[in-house]
């Protein structure tokens, strides 16, 4: 069989603004025959070391420094003129191709933004020219078979996405419901009595972080995890069986001069992993996220020990979805699992390598949006094609959150 060609027939791009107010990229792709479809990028806030680069203006007279309009112009200067007339056998080739144009490890050439703009609307037209849906011509890249995550959803925020009022970033549950209609039922009973739990204590209705979660002014970590049974039971489900927590503790962003400054007390990796154990062994979670900094190569293993038979240990900061990390992370047991996300990497090939490593060391995988995000749902197409064993959006309570559980509705319910 002749391999279909794709031809990209014109390019351009648009500076839009994310759910925090600052600045990201769309791209527009028309391809051979006029189809045309766009997409977004998101952006993160509590940021690993390892990220692939985005590229923002730095003039501090517009958007403080946080400006999107060298990207547009490099997608529309630099990248249209050399990808305008030409064709594609592949996601790959394309992908492969604006690796090329860029000719930097980290995208800082052209800023992984660009690329990763171009790469989902590439991907969004040409299964719109070939009339499937996204999540199919997803699935087809990794060649996997589609199957619904398991929702994990921000109740509680800290760290650097509510200003660092208690240390660790998200507290999120998981329910263990049949479907995602049900997920999202059991998760709105829960995050009511929540806010109706932070009125009790605190006298005021909690103010929301920047992924929707509640952030009021917890004394400590264990105080949050507490909260958020409590929150559970209040709503009449049982913790460990019909909801689940997660925590993600992000930890490089309360690491200073070798001690992880938790709660008050400066721990060392060796108690900090002592205190996770702890944390797994009292409460119902599924999973820990960048428990340790992400550099502390030579705890991760310790950790990832620790935590067997209660956790995954999960790895954001620590991986940056980042081929060359995880090919390391997997040969030390350094965790197993991969929070996934595109923008990290810079292009959707990088990603599905990403995710291709962490299947074939058996780890799972959790497909994840960034604290700033669009209300663009590829997000939702991306953990049900790449059949991703947890999705983690935020909360239930902003428009670029629901855009994504709204998506994973309608998916749902297509195959009802
Ligand atoms: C994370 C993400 C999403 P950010 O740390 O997992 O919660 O945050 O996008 O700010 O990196
Ligand atoms: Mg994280």
């Amino acid at each position: 069989m002749a391999t279909e060609l794709t031809r990209i027939e014109k390019l351009s791009a648009l500076e839009i603004l994310d759910s925090r107010g600052r600045p990201t990229i769309k791209c527009f792709c028309t391809l051979e025959g006029g189809i045309s479809a766009s997409a977004s990028v998101p952006s993160g806030a509590s940021t690993g070391g390892s990220e692939a680069m985005e590229l923002r203006d730095g003039n501090p007279n517009r958007f403080r420094g946080l400006g999107c309009l060298n990207a547009v112009s490099n997608l529309q200067q630099v990248l249209a003129p050399a990808l305008e007339g030409e064709s594609f056998s592949s996601q790959a080739a394309l992908d492969h191709r604006l690796q090329e144009l860029d000719g930097t490890s980290d995208k800082s050439n052209l800023g992984a933004n660009t690329l990763l703009a171009v790469s989902l609307a590439f991907a969004r037209a040409t299964a719109c020219s070939r009339k499937i849906s996204l999540h199919q011509y997803f699935s087809e890249i990794l060649g996997v078979k589609p199957r619904m995550p398991r929702l994990t959803v921000n109740l509680f925020s800290g760290g650097k996405h509510a200003g660092e009022q208690v240390s660790i970033q998200d507290v999120l549950i998981v329910p263990n419901a049949e479907s995602i209609k049900d997920s999202l039922a059991s998760v709105y009973e829960v995050y009511q009595s929540a806010a109706d739990g932070m009125l009790e204590r605190f006298g005021m209705r909690a103010l929301t972080a920047d992924e929707g979660g509640l952030a009021p002014s917890f004394e400590n970590s264990i105080q949050v995890l507490e909260e958020a049974c409590s929150a559970i039971e209040r709503a009449g489900l049982k913790p460990g069986q019909e909801m689940h927590l997660a925590v993600d503790v992000a930890s490089s962003h309360f690491y200073k001069e070798s001690k992880y400054e938790l709660d008050g007390e400066s721990l060392t990796g060796q108690e900090m992993i002592q205190t996770l154990n702890e944390w797994a062994s009292r409460f119902p979670l599924v999973s820990i996220e960048d428990g340790l900094h992400e550099e502390a190569w030579e705890f991760w293993p310790e950790l990832t020990q620790a935590l067997d038979n209660l956790c995954l240990t999960l790895g954001d900061d620590f991986l940056c979805t980042n081929p060359g990390r995880i090919r390391r992370a997997v040969k030390s047991s350094a965790c197993n699992a991969l929070l996934l996300k595109l923008n990290q990497v810079g292009t959707l090939s990088e990603g599905a390598e990403a995710c291709r490593l962490a299947r074939e060391a058996g780890w799972k995988v959790v497909v994840s949006a960034r604290s700033g995000e669009t209300e663009d749902d590829w997000l939702a197409d991306l953990a049900f094609g790449w059949a991703a064993d947890y999705i983690k959006v935020g909360s239930i309570t902003q428009s670029e959150r629901l855009a994504k559980y709204n998506r994973l509705l309608e998916i749902e319910s297509s195959y009802d």
